[in-house]
């Protein structure tokens, strides 16, 4: 037996006992073996993660000068805290699997991460931030809930934290649609008009269908993914259509419509095409949100130089 063949049986091995453990719902470890389209796999999807949580602050941002009131401005502040933290944790875990702070942000601002296809949109008014709450993190959550069982333990605790924050996130969101919603005719006019521009975005959110979506495959293999992008949009539009009746607004779709046999809803086309030119580049802020994060994140270089120079002073103590 020559050194090669050798080679080949410890990773069999190995392989083998990975995909053993992921069949019998164990949880993967940093430390444990694992193989390295696993590895890759989980860096692309943690980092565009993270990423999301990181760009979404931009749109809500824009809104807190201009919050209508104090308490909701105190609210709003909050909520775009949780999304920084969001998108630290998910960065600590992708840093588990081998990859830099320094390397996914480079991936973002050259393009080659992606992120949610959502927050290339704009927040024209108050109303679009009742819709981002109420529609953006509750399809979050809904995706989010189900990574909770992921297989990479890093990620699955990462999931579990945020889940927690999520769902107040869509109650202040759900809160500000039911307020303008039975407001003055101008308000709840402002409220339909923002659920009608966010909602198709927030079913692409999702991804692709599930005969169109290439990675789905490896993810349910590996149980990374837990249920399809399109088992969770359904779920999402599900729950959704039923809290707009209760504030009395209307889906935007005309073929939306109750399907008895399949106890669901029958929803009309989502716009695929617009959706492959937002994921790549052509959205109507992708330049705005990644010049915007490049500008902040060279201002605030000296804080990461502070914080160095300060962990190497303690270190050396
Ligand atoms: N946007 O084969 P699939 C939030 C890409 S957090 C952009 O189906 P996969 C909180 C996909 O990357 C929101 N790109 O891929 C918040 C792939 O391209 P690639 C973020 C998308 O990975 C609220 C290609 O299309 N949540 O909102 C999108 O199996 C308010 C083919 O797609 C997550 O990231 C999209 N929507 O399934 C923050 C959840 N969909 O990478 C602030 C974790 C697909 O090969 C304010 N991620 N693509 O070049 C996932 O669950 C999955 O990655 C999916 C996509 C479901 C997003």
């Amino acid at each position: 037996m020559n050194d090669t063949t050798t080679i080949n049986a410890k990773e069999e091995a190995l392989l083998a006992r990975f995909e053993e453990k992921v069949q019998n719902g164990d949880a993967i470890e940093p430390r444990d073996w694992m193989p390295e389209k696993y590895r890759k796999h989980l860096i692309r999807q943690i980092s565009q993660h993270a990423h999301s949580e990181v760009i979404g602050m931009q749109p809500e941002g824009n809104w807190v000068t201009r919050a209508p009131s104090l308490r909701a401005k105190q609210i709003l502040l909050a909520k775009i805290q949780d999304e920084g933290g969001h998108g630290l944790y998910l960065y600590s875990a992708c840093e588990t699997l081998g990859i830099s702070r320094e390397e996914m942000i480079e991936q973002l601002q050259s393009g080659k991460a992606k992120y949610s296809n959502i927050f290339n949109y704009q927040t024209l008014n108050w109303a679009d931030i009742g819709a981002v709450g109420w529609l953006v993190d509750g399809a979050a959550i809904v995706n989010q809930v189900s990574l909770q069982r992921t297989s990479y333990a890093p990620y699955s605790r990462a999931m579990v934290r945020i889940c927690k924050e999520e769902s107040f996130h869509q109650r202040q969101g759900y809160e500000i649609m039911a307020e303008m919603a039975k407001g003055t005719p101008e308000q709840s006019e402002m409220a339909q008009d923002a659920l009608n521009r966010w909602w198709w975005p927030s079913l692409m959110m999702f991804g692709p269908h599930d005969g169109d979506s290439p990675r789905s495959a490896d993810a349910f293999r590996w149980k990374i993914k837990r249920q399809t992008n399109d088992e969770l949009r359904q779920k999402f539009i599900d729950k959704t259509v039923q809290q707009a009746e209760v504030i009395g607004l209307t889906i935007p779709d005309p073929d939306l419509k109750w399907n008895e046999e399949k106890q669901c809803y029958d929803y009309g086309k989502i716009n695929w095409e617009e959706f492959n030119q937002v994921i790549n580049g052509n959205g109507p802020c992708n330049k705005q949100r990644i010049d915007h994060h490049k500008r902040v994140h060279t201002e605030g270089a000296w804080v990461r130089e502070a914080a160095e120079a300060y962990r190497l002073k303690t270190q050396n103590n």
